[in-house]
């Protein structure tokens, strides 16, 4: 999974959005802002992914194919959807099966976008409560796994000032210090 602070030029969402020269983000910034991820190779995940979700207790899964043809007519409304600054009372955890795409998030402090560029094989932990968007990239297909703690729950509160309030926000500024 690459990661580099986004360049904030207006324009395509799905175009890669890195500076030049690229300002990579080191794997110690994405820890202290809680955020996890692993690389499993596709082929054979699966006691791989087992074993990660008993660990951490995601009970449940499900498959998200976001493409033209995986989501039909709800497919424009999701694009947009994701790709509105949220949080979850939740982590959000992605397998990628198939296809890319960017999750980006927020820096704290200084708010900046970091970008993690998402491929086949990469599972991404987005701790509750940090702000988040998603999209596609110009490839426009990705089949990810979606685990879960206890009910699947998918809920996006846009950032605003009733999620700046959330406990669930306070608390993942707590755990970053
Ligand atoms: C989400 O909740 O933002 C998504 O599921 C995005 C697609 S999964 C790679
Ligand atoms: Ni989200």
């Amino acid at each position: 999974m690459r990661a580099y602070y986004f360049d904030n030029v207006p324009g395509d969402q799905r175009l890669p959005h890195d500076y030049v020269p690229s300002r990579p983000v080191a794997p110690e910034t994405l820890a202290a802002l809680n955020v996890r991820f692993w690389t499993i190779p596709v082929e054979g995940y699966e006691p791989q992914l087992d074993e990660i979700a008993r660990t951490r207790g995601y009970k449940n899964r499900d498959m998200i194919n976001v493409s033209k043809e995986g989501m039909g007519e709800i497919y424009e409304e999701k694009i947009r959807t994701f790709f509105q600054e949220h949080m979850h009372e939740d982590e959000e955890i992605r397998y990628i099966l198939s296809g890319s795409g960017f999750f980006d998030v927020r820096e704290t402090p200084t708010d900046a976008w970091i970008r993690l560029a998402v491929a086949p094989g990469d599972l991404l932990v987005v701790p509750a409560g940090i702000y988040h968007r998603f999209t596609l990239d110009e490839a426009d297909n990705i089949r990810a796994l979606r685990l879960f703690q206890d009910e699947p729950k998918w809920v996006p509160y846009n950032r605003g000032e009733a999620t700046d309030a959330n406990p669930h926000r306070m608390e993942y500024l707590k755990s970053i210090g």
